[in-house]
């Protein structure tokens, strides 16, 4: 059965929806949309551990990453990166990013899923792990955070 998940994204320098696609429990998850009002550029696009808004994007704790390991690549093996690590996403001149992500550690169902968790989009290029700065290893020094959504069910189409 396809599981679907939505999150809205909202910031004042970045807003979008992106849209989350599980063909069948332990199956790869496509996350597709599309985010506007970022600044040209590359910037680090995660999921983070709490879908929890209290006190805007900081609330949402640090990447989700239920294996207690460093911060990395999504293409780097699953002991060496966060189950949230996705990566960059780039924005064209006009501010606009389009978001086609393919993944095999999101989950939507089991212990793991990321449905009621957050995604966030960054100020910032995230190094994936490899900038050699003091936070490369658990953010990828990829700043602070322009806007987040919590990830909720979807209307199953
Ligand atoms: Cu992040
Ligand atoms: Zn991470």
């Amino acid at each position: 059965m396809v599981i679907q998940a939505v999150c809205v994204l909202v910031g004042a320098t970045g807003s979008g929806t992106v849209t989350f696609t599980q063909p069948g429990s332990g199956e790869p998850v496509t996350i597709t949309g599309t985010l506007t009002k970022l600044k040209p550029g590359k910037h680090g696009f995660h999921i983070h551990e709490y879908g929890d808004h209290t006190s805007g994007c900081t609330s949402t704790g640090g990447h989700f990453n239920p294996q207690n390991v460093d911060h990395g690549a999504p293409t780097d093996p699953d002991t060496n990166r966060h189950y949230g690590d996705l990566g960059n996403v780039t924005a064209d001149k006009f501010g606009r990013a389009e978001v086609n992500i393919t993944d095999n550690l999101v989950a939507l169902t089991g212990p793991n899923s990321v449905i009621g968790r957050a995604v966030v989009v960054h100020a910032d290029e995230d190094d994936l792990g490899q900038g050699g700065f003091s936070d490369s290893k658990t953010t990828g020094h990829a700043g602070g955070r322009l806007a987040c959504g919590v990830i909720g069910i979807a209307k199953q189409s």
